[in-house]
């Protein structure tokens, strides 16, 4: 079993040079994050059988206290729409003790947590139940300070079944299975050598194992452009990207923003099993206009169901477009009122599909909500294999309405993997075959009274 569990994660464990199993005895307090995996199986779980249901759309914190045994994991949104938490059994206790779940040292570098666990979703009632999740918890060999977890498949009583996690039965619409996996630094740990906690440093999308403590790799220390209060870094042009993360120039022009990574990770690491994860994207944009903020995360349940759904994703479970890039949003100030059009020019580190296959969803305010929607081909460009160029007007093939001279704008570029679907500045029909039979397992289930 832990052979298998091995197998499944190896490219997770190549933080180090050698791969790794698991470390028992593990004492101290790490802090770290996490990218929870939900799966489910619609009849019984086997290798193969299981649907992915959804992913957090960020990273979540964890803290694991290894003296005391008990671990605080932070739940997160999921792709599907609504919210997880894990909990104490029982959900006993006020504040981060509500949330706090003991756990035992299985001796073999595995460590079952024992905790609750609730999904936010109305529709089904707000499930939740006590359950156990084992982890391998690894320390890696070339830095005891940093500890890689992953989930086990452990079946208490039965035969594991080839899916990471363990089977919570007849509490959710179907049999799922929570896979988490991340990594956990020692409290107080400086990778970098430089004073600044690899904690901070992860809080702050920073790379603690950066070579010379440099994420950006432009000659400036990460200490040197974090300023005197690391706690409060500095961000020179207030574009919502600190100068550590920002290289060179990008540092002092709001006007570009550089070094935002996608899928909400850390430049250059890898940490999640996700292609992209680590890599980075930077925008540009021309007077008046200038940046404030910047996100990125998984895509999640935000495109408009009345309208381009008909295209299949994976944001509600179903088999479907993969938006392997996830969403990337900007927050944009223009300095006076202006009704010319705005250019948003983006440029990805990684490859784009080449443009018969590349497909736009970019968010638009539909009755108050932000909605991802399919852009029309003419109101973008695709210049070369990393560079997107967007034009934004009002009454344009992608209507832009700045209010008061603020705008907001999420982008998700994704590969058309289905082949033949053509998109037009019209709607789309309704809601997808998938998604209307998972509606309809909801519902089933709902009436038979298997969701409380
Ligand atoms: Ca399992
Ligand atoms: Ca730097
Ligand atoms: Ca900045
Ligand atoms: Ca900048």
């Amino acid at each position: 079993m832990k052979l298998k569990a091995a197998l499944m994660v190896t490219p997770l464990l190549m933080i180090g040079s050698a791969v790794m199993a698991g470390t028992p005895g593990l004492t101290g307090i790490y802090h770290g994050q996490h990218l929870i995996t939900m799966r489910g199986c619609p009849g019984a779980c086997q290798a193969g059988s299981e649907l992915v249901l959804g992913k957090g759309i960020q990273n979540a914190d964890w803290s694991w206290n290894f003296d005391e045994d008990w671990v605080l994991i932070r739940g997160t949104t999921l792709t599907v729409g609504f919210d997880y938490e894990v909990q104490s059994i029982g959900n006993q206790g006020q504040g981060d003790d509500r949330l706090t779940a003991g756990f035992t040292d299985n001796l073999d570098g595995t460590y079952t947590v024992y905790h609750g666990f609730q999904i936010y979703n109305p529709n089904v009632g707000n499930p939740r139940t006590d359950t156990s999740t084992t982890f391998e918890i690894t320390e890696d060999p070339d830095n005891p300070n940093l500890v890689v977890i992953t989930t086990v498949d452990d079946e208490p009583g039965g035969v594991p079944d080839g899916i990471p996690g363990t089977q919570i039965v007849g509490v959710f619409p179907m049999t799922v299975q929570p896979d988490f996996e991340g990594s956990a630094r020692l409290e107080g740990s400086s990778s970098g050598g430089d004073g600044i906690s690899d904690q901070l440093k992860e809080q702050l999308g920073l790379n603690p194992d950066a070579d010379n403590a440099d994420t950006d790799g432009d000659g400036l220390p990460d200490a040197e452009e974090l300023g005197a209060d690391p706690e409060n870094p500095l961000d020179s042009d207030a574009d919502g990207v600190i100068d550590a993360l920002e290289p060179g120039e990008a540092a002092q022009d709001p006007r570009l923003v550089a070094g935002a990574a996608l899928l909400d990770g850390i430049p250059g690491r890898q940490v999640t099993g996700d292609a992209l994860s680590g890599t980075t994207a930077e925008a540009s944009v021309g007077e008046p206009w200038r940046f404030t903020g910047v996100t990125s995360g998984y895509m999640s349940l935000a495109t408009d169901p009345d309208g381009d759904s008909a295209i299949p994703d994976t944001t509600r479970g179903d088999a479907g477009l993969e938006y392997q890039y996830g969403f990337i949003r900007f927050d944009m100030q223009a300095s006076a009122m202006i009704s010319d059009p705005v250019t948003v020019r983006l440029t990805f580190q990684a490859t784009l599909p080449e443009s018969s296959r590349l497909l736009l969803y970019a968010t638009q305010a539909i009755d108050g909500n932000e909605r991802y929607q399919v852009m029309a081909s003419d109101a973008y460009q695709r210049l070369d294999d990393h560079t997107l160029e967007i034009r934004l007007y009002d009454n344009g093939p992608w209507d832009l309405n700045p209010v008061a001279g603020v705008l907001t704008f999420g982008v998700a570029p994704v590969e058309n993997t289905l082949g033949g679907h053509q998109e037009s500045s019209g709607n789309g029909g309704g809601i997808g075959g998938a998604a209307l039979a998972l509606l309809a397992i909801l519902a089933a289930c709902r009436r038979r009274g298997a969701v409380p």
